[in-house]
Formats: C-alpha cells, sequence, structure tokens
C-alpha cells in the first residue's frame, strides 16, 4: 500500500501543469453556478413532489415505480395524479406548499436558461485557455492517482495538494464528470421529458421515454447533490485559506483575502435561498409573468413542430392516471343519465358559421384513432389509443374569420378552486394532424373519468391543456378578459403558462 501511495501521491504527475492561474471570469461563474444550481436544485425537487414516484416504464403503472416518497397508491376509490402530490416545507422545496409545480417550473426553466448560458461561456472560455487541462484527464495516470486519493482521505491522512496547477486524481475525475457528464444529461433528459420533443424524437423518444429520462435525470440530480456536498466539504477541510483564495481572488497565497469574498458569496446564496420562497408565494403572478418572458416564447415555439410520435397497441397503458376535478353539476348527472342524447356541442366566437352538434353528428363524420403518449405537468404519462374528430375538421365547418387567434375550450365541469374550467390555444395549434375531439378511449366510449362526452387531444401540449368534458368552443382574438386573463384555469389558477408543449 505504501509503495503505491509513493509510486501514485494522488496527483498525476505526468499531467500538464496549468500556469495561468484562476483568471477573474472562472471566479464568477463559478460563483453563478452555485448560486443557479439552488434555485434548478430546490426548484427541480418542488416538481418531483408533485408526482413523487419515478420509473422505467412509460405507462406509471403504480406499483412499477422504483422509487417513491409517498404511500402505495389507495385501492378501492378513485386516486387523482393532483391527490398523489407531497407537501414540501417551503425552505426545501421553491415554493414549499402542496401542488406548486406551475411556479416551481418557472424558476427551474428560467434559472436552466441563464446556468446554460453560464455553461456554454464556461466550455468557449476553458478550450479557448489552457484551463481545460484542469479538468479533463489526458493520462491513464489518473486513475490509479484518484485511487490512492480515496485510500488517503479514508485514512483521513490528507495528500498533498498543489491545486494551483493541478487537481488531484479524485477532483479531477469528479468535476469531469460533473461538467462534462451529468450537465449535459441534466440537459438531454430535461428537454426529454417533453410532449413536443419526444414526441418529434419517433423513436428515440419512444426508448429513452419520459420516464426513463426522468429517472434518469434524478440520478443525475443525486450526482449533482453528492458532488456539491462532498466540494463544500473539502473545500473547508483541505485547506480552507488557500482554497478560497483561488475561488475568490485568484491568487496563491496562505493569506486571508479571498476568504471575505467567500463568506458574501455564501451569504448572497443563503439570502437568496431565503427570500426565494416566501417572494415566489407573494408574487406569484410575477413570477409567471417573468417566467413567460424569459423562457415562455422557447417553449411556445416548440408548438410549430408537427407532433409525430404513434405507438402501436402493445404500448397502450395498463394504468391510466386521472387528473382534475370531476363535473359535479345537476345539468351533468342528467347527461350521464341520458347516455348524452341530449349533449350539444357548441362552436362559435369569430367564426363565419357557429354550429351545434350533438355526438351523434359528431360521430357520423370522419373518425381519426392515434395511440398517443400523454404527458402530465406533473410528471405521469401514459399511452392510450384515442378515437375522434380532428380539430381541423370542425375548423373547416365553422371556419374561423381572420381575426380569430384563439380556440378556447369550455368544460362542464368546474375546476378546483371553482369556476369553470377552461383553456386556450392557438388556432394553428388545432390544425396539426393529431388534434382531435376524443369520444373514445382504447375503443370504448370515454368513459365519465377521463371525459366524457369529449375531451382534447392535442399531441404536442401538456395534459392539462386537453380539456375534459367539454361543453363549447369558442374562437377569440384575444384571451385577456377571460378568467383572470391568463390563457387558461389552471393558467390563472396555478400559475402554469398557456402555451406548455415543453
Ligand atoms: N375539465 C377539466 N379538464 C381537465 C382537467 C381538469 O381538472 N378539468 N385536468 C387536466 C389534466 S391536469 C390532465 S393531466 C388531464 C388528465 O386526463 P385523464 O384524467 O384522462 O388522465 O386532463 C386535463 N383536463
Ligand atoms: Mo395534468
Amino acid at each position: 500500500m505504501q509503495d503505491f501511495i509513493k509510486r501514485y501521491p494522488g496527483t498525476a504527475q505526468t499531467a500538464p501543469s496549468v500556469d495561468s492561474g484562476f483568471p477573474w471570469w472562472l471566479q464568477l461563474q463559478h460563483f453563478l453556478n452555485m448560486l443557479f444550481m439552488m434555485f434548478i436544485i430546490r426548484a427541480g425537487i418542488q416538481i418531483l413532489a408533485d408526482h413523487p414516484r419515478l420509473y422505467w416504464n412509460r405507462d406509471c403503472t403504480p406499483g412499477t415505480e422504483w422509487f417513491r416518497f409517498q404511500h402505495p397508491v389507495p385501492q378501492g376509490r378513485i386516486w387523482t395524479a393532483k391527490d398523489d402530490a407531497v407537501t414540501l416545507p417551503s425552505w426545501l422545496g421553491i415554493p414549499g406548499l402542496r401542488h406548486t409545480i406551475g411556479l416551481a417550473r418557472w424558476w427551474h426553466f428560467s434559472i436552466d436558461l441563464l446556468w446554460v448560458l453560464n455553461g456554454v461561456a464556461f466550455y468557449i472560455m476553458i478550450f479557448a485557455t489552457d484551463q481545460w487541462l484542469r479538468l479533463v484527464p489526458v493520462t491513464w495516470d489518473v486513475i490509479p492517482n484518484a485511487l490512492s486519493t480515496a485510500i488517503q482521505y479514508a485514512s483521513l491522512n490528507f495528500p498533498t495538494e498543489s491545486s494551483w496547477t493541478r487537481y488531484n486524481g479524485l477532483q479531477q475525475l469528479s468535476y469531469f464528470v460533473t461538467v462534462f457528464i451529468a450537465a449535459p444529461v441534466s440537459i438531454t433528459t430535461g428537454l426529454l421529458q417533453s410532449p413536443a420533443i419526444s414526441n418529434r424524437l419517433g423513436l428515440l423518444g419512444s426508448v429513452l421515454n419520459r420516464q426513463v429520462a426522468r429517472s434518469v435525470h434524478f440520478i443525475s440530480f443525486t450526482w449533482f447533490v453528492f458532488f456539491i456536498l462532498a466540494h463544500g466539504i473539502m473545500v473547508f477541510i483541505t485547506g480552507l485559506r488557500e482554497n478560497t483564495n483561488h475561488m475568490f481572488a485568484g491568487v496563491k497565497s496562505p493569506g486571508w483575502v479571498g476568504f471575505p469574498f467567500f463568506v458574501l458569496a455564501l451569504v448572497l446564496v443563503g439570502l437568496a435561498w431565503w427570500a426565494a420562497s416566501p417572494f415566489t408565494i407573494r408574487h406569484a403572478r410575477l413570477v409567471q409573468k417573468t417566467g413567460r418572458i424569459m423562457v415562455g416564447w422557447i417553449k411556445g415555439l416548440s408548438e410549430w413542430w408537427e407532433p409525430t410520435a404513434e405507438l402501436s397497441e402493445a404500448d397502450i397503458s395498463p394504468h391510466f392516471w386521472p387528473n382534475g376535478t370531476m363535473p359535479n353539476s345537476a345539468e351533468y348527472e342528467h347527461l350521464v343519465s341520458c347516455k348524452f342524447s341530449d349533449y350539444r356541442l357548441r362552436v362559435g366566437g369569430m367564426v363565419e358559421s357557429p354550429h351545434e352538434f350533438s355526438l351523434a353528428d359528431l360521430k357520423a363524420m370522419r373518425k381519426q384513432q392515434q395511440i398517443t403518449t400523454h404527458f402530465c405537468i406533473q410528471g405521469w404519462s401514459g399511452v392510450a389509443e384515442w378515437g375522434g374528430v380532428k380539430m381541423s375538421d370542425i375548423l373547416d365547418m365553422v371556419k374561423p374569420m381572420p381575426g380569430a387567434r384563439y380556440t378556447v375550450f369550455y368544460s362542464l365541469a368546474e375546476g378546483s378552486d371553482g369556476g369553470c374550467y377552461y383553456d386556450v390555444h392557438e388556432i394553428f395549434n388545432m390544425r396539426h394532424r393529431l388534434s382531435i375531439l376524443a369520444y373514445e378511449m382504447n375503443g370504448e366510449p370515454l368513459s365519465v373519468l377521463h371525459g366524457a362526452p369529449l375531451r382534447l387531444r392535442c399531441e404536442n401540449e401538456l395534459g392539462f391543456k386537453m380539456v375534459k368534458w367539454i361543453s363549447a368552443i369558442e374562437f377569440v382574438s384575444d384571451f385577456k378578459d377571460l378568467g383572470a386573463g391568463q390563457g387558461g384555469y389552471n393558467e390563472d389558477h396555478e400559475f402554469y403558462g398557456y402555451r406548455m408543449p415543453i
């Protein structure tokens, strides 16, 4: 053992030495990364808490999860995905509480964007200088040296460091994994969870389906948490002054120059940590609007990709989570008892030819069937075969006027805080081949639970945009005057964005 340690002291002597110190941009990016990560991780945990189960299979059948922090799904009663959300303390999640995924997502995605920009700038800068040689192992010697470092740490007899010019083996490997593996894996698996991207990728989106992506995203997250904890502890126990001088002053000295800046950085991150949740709860609408300005437009762009992924019968999920607030009016009860023979779908607003359709009228029209994946914002997914009428056929019949820009779907059901559930779509998105008004699910008439008599399927959006128990469709030029003016019930009440293909 001693021979081994003597031969491999911890830092690979054959590794190139970096002599340009720690430039100001590196110090700044390192700090920003820490600040951004705090938001991303906390908001990410909040998102996970909205469906606190992880699976390797796309169908999310209860009992098949490999990880959960929630009881097993109760049997013998309706248990919706919203019932399943877990409450988080406000110091942990952003903004804490229960089912606050709408706000958490604005934080997660907006700060993600800043983090990615910081990361891209970092990649460019390190490869434009010699700094990349700190992070990328260029000699196999790094492996025995990493082992040697681990042994020495475990023996509490720390190796001599020369981190001004070269990191030790373990350090280099863990930095490499973090910067060049975990970060890109997190970004890709994050994006793969979106309906627009997943559905666009065909086979790839199906093999690396949402639950696989979500599970890998989680594993990558645990790496980050482990790394940040270990890395943070190491700052303190391997030479606090030298380390903080490198990090915050860019100097090699045994003095205290960097330390005050390090403390300041910790105070800033601490303050941001302390303020994030109360601020978000107090200014929820502002967080929603800022998020929309920062990343909403990028999400909106992906509505232009025609969703393509269609699956086969073998992919149909044995279980399809139900979600939402059921209708409970006398009117709806009557419709159920007459088997929807008195049901009329009213289509009007800014159209040349307003229509009323009975269910029989709709069933007499051209029928389309499609097997697709449903992506709920909360994180679960499920595959079903849907049968119904193409929205583009309805559009051709009612002829929206030139000034009409949005299609509004109204529900027979109320939302969870009372008031009509409704949602707004861009008209062009209703012309996609897979946008249908479904009256069938898996070959059977649509059940009450899943939206009878009629629900929307719009395969490049998240589930909440697919209104169930549709009563009427209206074409409008603007949605400012509807509800709280955000483009839908969950947009108004849960601060979601009205264009949510990602
Ligand atoms: N009227 C109405 N439609 C709704 C909802 C709702 O609460 N009310 N929930 C939405 C959400 S969040 C999802 S994920 C899907 C769930 O559809 P499912 O119950 O068929 O799974 O319906 C959407 N349509
Ligand atoms: Mo949902």
